[in-house]
């Protein structure tokens, strides 16, 4: 009776490591990293991060006037963040000033500064917000 029990316990236990595992895989090299890695080195250098932000940028810059303005960016920067990358007050960013930002939240993802971010420097409040800005 116990060990039946036990048992039971034991597979929704494998069941329930069975669904986390591909997260625990991730904690790795995260799914994050496999998309921007383009050198494939395991890791997020500047570059890369750049060349995402590039590309995500294009892509929110429909009317492909060369910037974007807070309403095309809602979600990624707060008000006030889009403001103070904004400094030219114009109400809009060009690419140069969204890599800006993209390099800041780099940098602040990056407390070791050896010019790589790992899945969990991504996996910080600095390297989410910087991941905003990527996809
Ligand atoms: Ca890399
Ligand atoms: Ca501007
Ligand atoms: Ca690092």
């Amino acid at each position: 009776m116990i060990s039946r029990r036990s048992i039971l316990r034991t597979s929704a236990a494998a069941m329930l490591s069975g669904l986390s595992s591909p997260v625990m895989a991730g904690s790795r090299r995260s799914a994050a990293i496999r998309m921007f890695d383009t050198d494939n080195d395991g890791t997020l250098d500047l570059a890369e991060a750049k060349k995402a932000a590039s590309a995500l940028f294009a892509k929110l810059d429909r009317d492909h006037d060369g910037t974007l303005d807070r309403r095309e960016l809602v979600g990624r920067l707060s008000a006030r963040e889009f403001a103070a990358a904004d400094p030219d007050h114009d109400g809009t960013l060009t690419l140069e000033e969204y890599l800006g930002v993209v390099e800041q939240r780099f940098n602040a993802a990056n407390p070791d500064k050896d010019g790589t971010l790992d899945a969990k420097e991504l996996n910080t409040r600095a390297g989410l917000a910087l991941l905003r800005l990527l996809r």
